[in-house]
């Protein structure tokens, strides 16, 4: 989507930190870091949100998560643990309409989160 701030990202007209890609996902750290290390991994197609995926994005999402796991352990936070996040909609405060894991971790963290 020519709109989409995520979609420019994967394109590389906006910049970002990438700290992994391949022909499905692209995964970078986030702008605004919630954690001391907070990475999105992105689609390189665009979804809007967990709500628009359908049976074919399946394996894609199974992806998303086992990279995340890659990612964690490159990261050296996947033994004292870490969060996995799809915030979807208004009430989970998604505000890029561009389906995204955010993977967090590097100290403890509260739960239920406010
Ligand atoms: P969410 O609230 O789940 O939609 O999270 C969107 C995240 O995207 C938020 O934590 C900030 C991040 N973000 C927004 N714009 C940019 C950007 O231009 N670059 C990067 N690296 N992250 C961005």
């Amino acid at each position: 989507m020519s709109d989409c701030i995520f979609c420019k990202i994967i394109k590389g007209d906006i910049p970002s930190t990438t700290v992994f890609r391949d022909e499905h996902l692209t995964a970078f750290r986030d702008i605004n870091p919630a954690a001391p290390t907070h990475i999105l991994l992105v689609p390189n197609k665009h979804i809007d949100s967990v709500n628009a995926l359908t049976g074919e994005d399946e394996q894609l999402v199974g992806h998303l998560v086992k990279v995340a796991g890659q990612l964690a352990a490159q990261e050296g936070i996947a033994e004292d643990g870490y969060r996995l996040i799809f915030n979807t909609g208004a009430h989970a405060g998604q505000t890029v309409l561009h389906i995204h894991l955010h993977l967090l971790g590097g100290a403890p963290m509260k739960y239920p989160m406010g």
